[in-house]
């Protein structure tokens, strides 16, 4: 064999797309004539030549490493946007498919709002959480028995590697896009009276749906909440705190390498000598961690801490 014909063929690739830009065809398995392995040979040749340039390979179509090259491809090449079609693949291998999974549409309103997060759905979310509006449901059910549960599950089939980074990525935009819808229908209460809610994500953490959540259901219960974003640097959190005089600072940490700046927190805000307890909540946080790190108060859910800024504030 030529040890020089592989990088002469993708030289002339690079070359061939450079100049002339026309799709370009060629075979592939004369590559491994004569090697072992010819599977492994031709698949990594073929990535290469993708990479190069190639448009329409000659090969079997039924041969599963190529396929599989040629996916994983797309994904490193940025032809499947995010990997999400090569991470739908790899998931479906992992654990067939449920038996019968039923349209969504056909389902009952909650559990077609759930599904539809779970597979990403986005085009039809807002659609669907109309609809269980108009069919008599509350915001509260929705957001706890399509949202919230659709993402309890995504967590166990990432925990599990059942379901991969883009789909959850696609998953947690569908749900934004069903929370978003249903701001704008239900309106936060008029009477903000009951006191000010601070509310953020720690530094370093992007997770923001269960903030998110968290901070509507303060203020549809009369809080003026003003959430800060995530990713929130801890000065800023103080800062704010202070100037608008908060009661409650609402933090969430959902990563293990997050928590610390909860306790960050914690401490500027006693240096800065602010009024306000501390509440915090996110799938990382416990009660134990709570009490070790000083926080006032720990809300496993949005019902809970809507409770706990209630009984904070001594309106409950
Ligand atoms: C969705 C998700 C994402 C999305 C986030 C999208 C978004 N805009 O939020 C994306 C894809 C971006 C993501 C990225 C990552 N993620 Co992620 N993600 C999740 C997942 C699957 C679900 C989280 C969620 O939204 N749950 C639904 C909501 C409704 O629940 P919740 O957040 O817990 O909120 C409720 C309560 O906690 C409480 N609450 C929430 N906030 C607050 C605030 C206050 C003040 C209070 C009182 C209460 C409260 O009330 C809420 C409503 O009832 C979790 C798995 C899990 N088990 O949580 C992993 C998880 C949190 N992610 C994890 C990891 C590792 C990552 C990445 C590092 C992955 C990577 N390799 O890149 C990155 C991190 C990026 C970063 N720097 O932050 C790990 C963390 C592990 C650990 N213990 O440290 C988890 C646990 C998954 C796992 N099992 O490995 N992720």
């Amino acid at each position: 064999a030529d040890k020089n014909a592989c990088r002469e063929v993708l030289k002339t690739l690079q070359l061939y797309r450079q100049h002339l830009g026309y799709p370009s065809t060629m075979g592939l398995s004369n590559i491994s004539f004569g090697l072992p392995n010819r599977p492994l040979i031709n698949s990594t040749f073929f990535t290469m030549c993708l990479a190069a340039g190639l448009d329409a390979p000659i090969m079997n179509p039924y041969d599963e490493s190529m396929q599989k090259a040629l996916k994983a491809s797309a994904a490193l090449l940025g032809d499947d946007p995010c990997g999400l079609a090569f991470s739908q693949d790899e998931a479906n291998l992992a654990v067939p498919k449920k038996a019968a999974v039923m349209k969504t549409t056909d389902l009952p309103i909650l559990d077609a709002i759930k599904q539809a997060v779970i597979e990403g759905e986005k085009d039809i979310i807002v659609g669907l959480v109309v609809q269980a509006l108009q069919e008599g449901k509350t915001g509260n059910e929705i957001t706890e028995k399509g949202l919230t549960a659709a993402m309890t599950e995504i967590g166990e089939d990432f925990g599990s590697g059942r379901m991969f980074l883009p789909q959850v990525l696609l998953s947690a935009e569908t749900m934004r896009a069903a929370f978003d819808k249903l701001k704008e229908l239900i309106p936060a209460s008029a009477e903000a009276d009951k006191g000010t809610f601070v509310i953020a994500t720690v530094k370093g953490d992007v997770h923001d749906l269960g903030k998110n959540i968290t901070g509507a259901l303060l203020a549809n219960s009369g809080f003026k909440v003003i959430d800060l974003g995530k990713d929130v640097e801890a000065d800023t959190i103080v800062e704010t705190a202070i100037q608008q005089d908060a009661d409650v600072v609402g933090l969430a940490a959902l990563m293990t390498t997050t928590m610390p700046q909860i306790d960050k927190v914690i401490d500027k805000l006693q240096a800065a000598g602010a009024r306000a307890k501390v509440m915090i909540g996110g799938a990382a946080v416990t009660q134990d961690y709570a009490d070790s790190c000083g926080a006032d108060a720990y809300a496993a859910d949005g019902v809970k801490a809507v409770k706990l800024a209630k009984q904070i504030v001594g309106v409950e």
